[in-house]
């Protein structure tokens, strides 16, 4: 009996064990469990406001951005219309919000190309005020070209370059966008036969993809034999302060002027072209760099 009994202790004494072991490890496991919070940047979101409209009469579409959040430094986007359809009635204006207007197609060409681009950056001394919330990017009032009753719309290019959005911790943001529904000249009798208007595929122009070219990696420095004091290696002193295009020290307007002069444009010159991110292309996320380092 004595021999079974010690074995009922035994076998108690691991089973209890066993058990402390596994509500010790769930005790640890839980607050390891990670929130899952490592979450990257938003996709910010275009789209029309209104998202449908009857022409006439001359109607105004506002271009909505919903940064979601995420304070912009530079937008760069393109949309597209059937100009033999809709026209714009005036010039595009745009927000006040990102003062530097880069680019801005003038009324007759859009109204002749059906294309239309827009390129935006906050100003320096705006850095404080970046629009993280929903806002207007661009104003545009479109009149009706045609006499038909016709649905058209107004589009996004579906990817690629032709839309940027950069913010203030230099992220190329994920963007979704949504076309507008214009209803052209709608009959009184609402006979619904539901065309569907053959969405002007406006050929997007082909931007030539930069040639990457490799940049050169740095080659380690040869350390020299390890002494005992673990001695601070001085950072090494940049060549130039990041948005420095010039060289002279400064931040300043005439790095802007040399961004802008090499904006959308592949380049191997580095910071003399403003490429400050060393991608080979000058972008948003080049002015971002210049913005973030401007010294007034
Ligand atoms: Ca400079
Ligand atoms: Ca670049």
């Amino acid at each position: 009996m004595k021999f079974s009994r010690a074995s009922l202790i035994q076998t108690g004494l691991v089973f209890f064990l066993l058990v402390a072991l596994f509500a010790g490890l769930k005790l640890i496991r839980q607050p390891v469990r990670p929130d899952s919070k490592a979450s990257g940047p938003t996709s910010v979101q275009f789209y029309f406001s209104p998202s449908s409209a009857s022409i006439p009469p001359t109607t105004q579409l506002d271009l909505m951005l919903n940064p979601l959040l995420q304070p912009i430094s530079f937008v760069r986007v393109e949309a597209y219309f059937d100009p033999s359809l809709l026209q714009l009635s005036q010039e595009i204006t745009t927000t006040p919000l990102l003062r530097y207007v880069i680019q801005k197609t003038p009324l007759p060409e859009a109204n002749t190309s059906g294309h239309i681009i827009i390129v935006l950056g906050l100003a320096p001394e705006d850095r404080p005020l970046a629009p993280a919330s929903l806002f207007s990017l661009a104003q545009l009032t479109f009149q009706s070209a045609s006499a038909q009753p016709i649905q058209t719309q107004i589009t996004f290019p579906l990817s690629g370059p032709q839309i940027q959005v950069v913010d203030l911790s230099l992220n190329d943001l994920p963007y979704t966008t949504s076309p507008a529904i214009i209803n052209l000249n709608p009959t009184p009798t609402p006979t619904a036969i539901p065309t569907s208007t053959p969405t002007p595929t406006a050929t997007p122009t082909a931007t030539p993809s930069p040639i990457p070219t490799p940049t050169s990696i740095p080659s380690p420095t040869p350390t020299p034999a390890p002494t005992a004091t673990p001695t601070l290696t001085p950072t090494p002193t940049p060549a130039r302060i990041p948005g420095d295009a010039n060289g002279d020290g400064l931040v300043d307007g005439i790095d802007y002027t040399i961004w802008v002069t090499n904006y959308d444009q592949p380049t191997t010159q580095g910071y003399s072209a403003a490429d400050f991110n060393g991608d080979n292309y000058v972008d948003g996320q080049d002015y971002t760099i210049w913005l973030l380092n401007y010294q007034a």
